[in-house]
């Protein structure tokens, strides 16, 4: 008989960790606490969705109707860059590393990170990068040249005020928190795993963030150098990406994206970990093919770095160069469409529980497939000749980002915020919120696939009054203010947890990895014990011990075989 393995307390005591909570904000500020610092990522991440959102709603407006004057040229286009900058840097990548460095250390059995003042360090100089990229509108105007910041408008010619200084500064700050917290995350997977918990007994979300981290060590190096070389070329007069001095403004579009198209991975990878989590319990079924939701990942993680000219098809690459991306761009389908089946794999004949969470789930899998699917309509060239800058992307991105990445975030959200927070939601209030949320989305993006099939450009702060122009806009506006709705019963409810929501108790879903052992919320020291790990799911073998994974036959795992009750056994 196995008994319970104890988990080795960190060697010295750790600074922070052994303050009292009655500091308050203090205490948040100077913590080293990875459970402490993942919320902190979890609330910048909302903070700035906010902030992001509240500008796309003002895009909207403007958009609205044909020749508008609502926002103007010079405020539209700092919008659109400020809006998708901070949905990508400040939203989904903090949040991302929010779950990972919250979760990592409880599912693997650990009471730490490797490195928790270097987890420290990495939110914190992310933060910087923020309010660094913000301080632009203060400093004589935000950057305006969109999110992947083209050369050679980039160039200080022909962008005058210090918005892309900041942008390149802020960035770099936050690139350097991430690769911190990449390294320091695999560190952890690779050394502070519990007793038997082999790399087979992984939990899929820790899966997904240690191929994650692999993914960030090596794609932002590539963006943290393309930005000091701008800087260069701004400040110093430099020529890495000024054409008119020899330099290459092709160059930057290969730096940005060797890193911009795995960056896309790097925030969708952890969303695919939570939905593992997710669908596997609220289905009570283990994950349907768990080596194939591994080795996909990995796939997945090596494809991502081969198909970034896939974004630079119209750019006169040359047709040679341009199928060989073609091709590998369509391969990366594979190991993604294996996933969607491992999941439906996983709900068929599940006993489901459409919880809030599960609901975004479901919808993720709806939602992205329709991203997926206009994706690889673009890995078609001339077919992305066609369509490229027009609204078919800004539709296609934001399936794949909005209905992918931040509806994986929403369904880790609602699925783990008893853990987090020891209080249940009001999952009345979560349906509302849902249903909301789901029904502007598809609103807005939708249609906005057909706009661009008309020839509607993206990033113009206007339109004329073509046929379909306006109701396709309206519609799209319309489902936008949706959106901005939701966030209200949103908000209620998270205001309603926390001031007097039902008090959770450790385990409410019947969860199958180790966090669900820790109380709700963890003390500071989550574990002091944890059982023996004999599956990938090894609170599930704890709590049922008659239908353990760690049975050899299929019958004894799902309790399927219907023999007495040996008796008398010792
Ligand atoms: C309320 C929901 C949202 C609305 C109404 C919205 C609307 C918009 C609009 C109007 C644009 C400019 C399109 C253009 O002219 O090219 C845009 C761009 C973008 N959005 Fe959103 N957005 C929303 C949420 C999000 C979220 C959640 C993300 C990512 C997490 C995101 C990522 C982006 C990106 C990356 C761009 C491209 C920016 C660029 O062209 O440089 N958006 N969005
Ligand atoms: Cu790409």
């Amino acid at each position: 008989m196995i008994t319970d393995i104890e988990v080795p307390e960190p060697l010295s005591p750790l600074p922070g960790t052994n303050i009292d909570t009655d500091q308050g904000l203090l205490q948040w500020i100077s913590s080293v606490d990875h459970k402490q610092l993942g919320i902190m990522y979890l609330l910048m991440a909302l903070f700035y969705l906010l902030v992001g959102g509240a500008m796309a709603l003002l895009m909207r407006i403007q958009l609205m109707v044909p020749e508008n004057h609502f926002l103007g040229a010079i405020a539209y286009n700092q919008l659109f860059t400020m809006h998708g900058t901070t949905m990508i840097f400040f939203v989904l990548t903090p949040a991302i590393l929010g779950f990972s460095v919250y979760l990592t250390p409880l599912m693997i059995g650990a009471n730490e990170m490797a490195f928790p003042r270097l987890n420290a360090f990495g939110l914190w100089i992310s933060f910087f990068g923020g309010i660094v990229l913000y301080f632009s509108y203060l400093a004589g105007g935000a950057p305006d040249t969109g999110w992947f910041n083209y050369a050679p408008l980039n160039q200080a010619q022909f962008s005058k005020t210090p918005g892309v200084d900041y942008y390149c500064i802020g960035l770099l700050l936050t690139g350097i928190g991430t690769v911190a917290t990449a390294a320091n995350l695999i560190v952890t997977v690779i050394t502070l795993r519990a007793e038997g918990m082999k790399y087979k007994y992984l939990p899929v979300f820790v899966w997904m963030v240690f191929i994650n981290s692999f993914l960030i060590l090596a794609a932002f190096p590539s963006l943290n150098a393309a930005l000091v070389m701008l800087l260069i070329d701004r400040q110093l007069d430099g020529h890495f990406f000024n054409v008119n001095t020899g330099g290459s403004a092709l160059l930057w579009q290969h730096l940005f994206w060797l890193f911009g198209h795995p960056e896309v991975y790097i925030v969708i990878l952890p969303p695919f970990g939570i939905l593992s989590e997710v669908i596997q319990v609220y289905s009570r079924k283990p994950i349907f093919g768990y080596p194939f939701v591994v080795g996909s990942g990995i796939a997945i993680s090596l494809l991502a770095f081969g198909v970034w000219i896939h974004h630079m098809f119209a750019t006169g690459m040359g047709n040679t160069v341009n199928s060989f991306f073609a091709a590998s761009s369509m391969l990366i389908g594979i190991p993604t469409g294996v996933k969607i089946f491992n999941w439906l794999g996983t709900m068929y004949g599940g006993s489901i529980r459409f919880t809030t969470s599960m609901l975004f789930a479901t919808a993720f899998l709806v939602e992205f497939t329709i991203g997926g699917l206009s994706g690889v309509s673009f890995a078609i060239v001339p077919i992305d000749w066609q369509l490229t800058d027009t609204y078919y992307v800004v539709a296609h991105l934001h399936y794949v980002f909005l209905g992918g990445s931040l509806f994986g975030l929403f369904a880790g959200l609602f699925y783990w915020f008893p853990k987090m927070t020891g209080r249940m939601i009001d999952e009345r209030l979560g349906k509302w919120f849902f249903w909301l949320f789901v029904l502007g989305f598809n609103l807005t993006f939708f249609v906005q696939h057909i706009l661009g099939a008309i020839g509607m450009p993206r990033r113009v702060h206007t339109y004329p009054d073509l046929p379909g122009f306006e109701p396709l806009n309206m519609i799209s506006s319309i489902g936008a203010l949706l959106m901005g709705l939701s966030m209200m019963p949103f908000l209620y409810l998270m205001y309603t947890a926390f001031k007097g929501g039902k008090r959770a108790p450790d385990n409410p879903w019947d969860g199958y990895t180790l966090e669900w052992l820790a109380t709700s919320p963890p003390q500071l020291k989550s574990f002091s014990n944890i059982p023996p790990i004999m599956s990938f799911r090894p609170l599930h073998d704890l709590n049922h011990p008659e239908i353990g994974d760690h049975k050899t036959t299929e019958d004894d795992k799902y309790g399927t075989k219907d023999d007495d009750v040996v008796s008398g056994r010792d």
